[in-house]
């Protein structure tokens, strides 16, 4: 790896092309959640640091939005490249930063490489339409038009793939970009500003901002000029931000919460749904929106699903995920741990059987680290609040079910309405699923995770605000529909009364 970490090193923000340290010279430990160790110095910048962005965004933005499309798109390529050529090393330092595993890490890269040749086509796209007039020798379009400044927060748990979700399709459509990272988790964000530099990116393009939501991100909301604010993030940050958007008329795109359950029929392959439930519910610790934390087993396999995941969950290796044998990582720091153990503790009170798991893992090589025992209850009931509310940790609960339209009932009963699957060998209930699950995902046959980044992603409900990211509905979110009316009829032909 040719990038050393070196705990003292104070990051810097990125601002109108150059390196800046914070006007606040304050600044937070980064600590690597598998050790504890501190990896680099984060700055927790100040309102001077979002107001210089913001102006230097203003400015570029005029001038890349008159840069032609694909040219534009030819810098997400390059950076598509760069990234590829840096998988191994971005990998280890999103391993280092985040904990996730090793295996997991380098598919989030690949997330973001792949939106980066993904929107980089778009540049050759952004379709607009052509539709007919109703007055004769008249023309009539409709072209996306960039928003102009867009404000973007992005969490620790997917650090590089969920900011290219954002940046990207923000860029390509001619906008220029505010960005802050979460301080958990900047190294990914510094690396891919320099990645941005090193692609040519005009100077001001992107702007990135460290620093706490109580102080950066509210200084972001508060700049007039950021006219889109794109979030994703927890639930009660998230209504914050909309109920300012709102007051401010700002658009808002929303990606919060999920509980996300597994639906296994009578009729499964068991040992496929086995393999669904402990990728989805496990993989990244379990802090994936996308996590599985419920499922929904018929009874006449509940004992089977039951003992067959508490033999897998014994052979997870959990520990320091760049160790390539290791399947399970830490969490991200203390205040996760603590949140998961009161979780573990409601739903005992609740009256949900423990059948593994359920505690911090803070002895011998797991000691120094942020580790919880991967953790399955059973003979939960929907209305716990285990089942309702999202754990964002490694802990799932079986709900014995008999029937698919009380599975589909009780995945419905949820706040939040992200991804959902279903197991079963059935071409009935398959269709049925797909089209009665509320969520914004749906796998059949798969665990809850997985999105590929050329389909929408996004939630009903509590899960946002009916915007999506990734996909072209990623568009959406970063320009606005211009109608674009040419009369070349040499006369004042006016609409609705000059119509023959
Ligand atoms: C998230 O958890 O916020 O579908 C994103 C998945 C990943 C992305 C998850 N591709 O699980």
């Amino acid at each position: 790896m040719s990038r050393q970490l070196i705990k003292d090193e104070k990051l810097r923000n990125y601002i109108n092309g150059k390196w800046f340290f914070p006007s606040t010279e304050k600044y937070a430990d980064v600590k690597n959640p598998a050790n504890l160790e501190a990896l680099v110095q984060v700055p927790l910048s100040g309102e001077a640091e979002v107001a210089a962005a913001t102006g230097a965004a203003k400015i570029a933005q005029k001038k890349w939005a008159l840069v032609p499309a694909p040219q534009r798109a030819e810098v997400l390529y390059r950076v598509g490249l760069l990234m590829k050529e840096r998988k191994e090393e971005l990998s280890q330092l999103l391993t280092m930063e985040n904990g996730k595993v090793i295996e997991e890490a380098r598919g989030e890269v690949q997330e973001g490489i792949d939106m980066a040749f993904y929107m980089a086509g778009e540049g050759r796209r952004l379709f607009g339409q052509t539709t007919p007039s109703e007055l004769k020798d008249k023309f009539a379009m409709s072209v996306r038009a960039p928003v102009g400044v867009v404000g973007i927060i992005t969490p620790w748990n997917f650090p590089i793939a969920i900011a290219t979700w954002k940046s990207f399709p923000a860029i390509v459509a001619g906008n220029a970009v505010v960005w802050k990272p979460a301080t958990e988790t900047p190294i990914m964000a510094y690396e891919l500003a320099k990645i941005f530099e090193e692609a040519g990116l005009p100077k001001g393009v992107i702007n990135v901002v460290f620093g706490s939501g109580s102080t950066v991100g509210e200084a972001m909301l508060e700049q007039d000029d950021i006219r889109v604010i794109s979030f994703t993030g927890s639930n009660d940050v998230g209504r914050n931000i909309a109920a300012k958007c709102g007051e401010r008329l700002k658009k808002v795109s929303l990606e919060m919460g999920g509980k996300n359950a597994v639906i296994v029929m009578d009729d499964a392959d068991l040992s496929l749904a086995v393999e669904g439930i402990l990728w989805s519910a496990f993989g990244t610790s379990g802090q994936r929106c996308t996590a599985c934390s419920r499922v929904m087993v018929h009874e006449d396999l509940k004992e089977e699903l039951e003992e067959r995941l508490q033999v897998e969950i014994a052979k997870l290796t959990i520990g320091n995920g760049l160790d390539e044998s290791i399947k399970v990582g830490p969490v991200i720091n203390e205040h996760g741990l603590n949140k998961i153990k009161q979780y573990i503790e409601i739903g005992k009170d609740e009256g949900a059987k423990l059948l593994t798991g359920g505690y911090v893992m803070d002895s011998g090589e797991h000691a120094a680290g942020n580790y919880f025992a991967p953790t399955l209850f059973t003979d939960a009931t929907a209305d716990m609040r285990i089942a309702q509310e999202e754990i964002f940790g490694p802990v799932v609960s079986l709900i014995p079910v008999t029937s698919l339209e009380e599975a589909i009932e009780i995945n419905n009963q949820v706040e939040f309405g992200l991804s959902s699957s279903i197991f079963t060998r059935d071409v009935n209930k398959v269709f049925a699923a797909q089209r009665d699950l509320d969520t914004g995902i749906v796998y059949v046959n798969a665990g809850t995770t997985g999105a590929e980044i050329h389909l929408p992603f996004g939630g009903t409900k509590g899960t946002g605000n009916g915007h999506r990211d990734s996909g072209v509905a990623a568009l959406d979110v970063f320009t606005e529909w211009k109608a674009i009316y040419v009369d070349f009829s040499g006369k004042l032909q006016r609409a609705q009364i000059d119509v023959e």
